[in-house]
């Protein structure tokens, strides 16, 4: 039995239908909201009914399956490989129907204040096999040509995990420098190696100094979500001998995020073509490779009528 199979059983499942019977918004709390705030990241439990678990996961087969979807492999070649894979909204019918339909969407605008959305990026990333390494530590924002503070990460494991395999965020993180990004080919020797090695400074040894840091993480259940601001350091998660750990995060931003500009000696992430020819420094983060997704465009609201 493939794995969709297993999870269409698991959703036919009682707990199934009695989650359904919840607003989502209602569970991400004023509490909650206020954690994401101080901390720059927060956890929503048990917020995504198991059928959008198997959207996603319907999603991430097509991906894996000869989707011609690029995958980007981390310490690749190494024990410890994982894979990422990007903006897999474009080309995977499941995670725009994700991104739309889910009520993944209007918990982030509720989070940043915003009733305008559009998407940054979507990104998959994979630990299958066991002994997966750490993700890097690392900020997301040195990577993305943007700045403002309406924009929000939901990280989204389809595996239940123990605590240690959870993603892991240093709390205020958010609120301090932006470090350079680390560089994904030099990882494996050494996790602070700079990406753009000029304007910004280089990522604290986290790993080496553990106890100096305020350390979140949490055991995840599917359907857990958490919501963490880009500028927070976050990183970790690495998999024990049997473990999977199969998690996709989906990035939303609001009215106030500016394009800006990052050093030129390396792209960011993802690869914006064009967009600097089309945007100046300050101006709103506007263009086709950021597709609105609240208020629903008219034409995928016409899908439903
Ligand atoms: O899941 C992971 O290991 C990495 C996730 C991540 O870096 C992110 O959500 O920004």
């Amino acid at each position: 039995m493939s794995d969709v199979e297993k999870n269409r059983r698991s959703s036919e499942l009682p707990g199934a239908a009695e989650k359904s019977s919840e607003n989502p918004l209602d569970l991400l709390s004023d509490v909650a909201i206020e954690h994401y705030q101080n901390d720059g990241v927060t956890i929503v439990k048990n917020v995504l009914h198991p059928e959008w678990l198997l959207l996603l996961e319907t999603g991430l087969e097509r991906v894996l399956n000869a989707s011609s979807q690029r995958l980007h492999k981390f310490f690749e070649g190494k024990e410890g490989e994982f894979i990422e894979t990007i903006r897999n909204f474009d080309v995977i019918p499941e995670i725009r129907r994700f991104v739309y339909d889910s009520p993944i969407a209007d918990m982030a605008g509720k989070i940043i204040g915003s009733e305008n959305l559009w998407l940054y990026s979507d990104e998959f990333f994979i630990k299958e096999g066991g002994n997966a390494e750490r993700t890097p530590w690392h900020q997301d924002t040195p990577y993305w040509p943007i700045e403002g503070e309406q924009i929000v990460s939901a990280w989204i494991s389809l595996d239940p995990l123990p605590k240690e395999e959870c993603l892991e965020y240093v709390a205020k993180s958010h609120k301090g420098a932006m470090y350079d990004g680390f560089s994904p080919s030099k990882v494996s020797e050494d996790p602070t190696a700079p990406h753009y090695g000029d304007e910004l400074p280089r990522l604290p040894d986290i790993e080496s100094d553990r106890s100096a840091y305020d350390i979140r993480s949490w055991e995840i259940n599917p359907g857990d979500v958490i919501f963490a601001h880009p500028g927070v350091l976050h990183g970790g998660g690495p998999t024990g001998p049997n473990s999977r750990r199969r998690a996709i995060t989906i990035r939303l931003y609001g009215d106030d995020l500016r394009y800006a500009k990052r050093p030129p000696t390396r792209p960011t992430v993802p690869l914006t073509p064009g967009l600097s020819l089309s945007l100046n420094p300050g101006d709103p983060l506007r263009s086709p490779w950021y597709p609105r997704i609240r208020p629903i465009p008219a034409h995928i609201r016409a899908e439903w009528e």
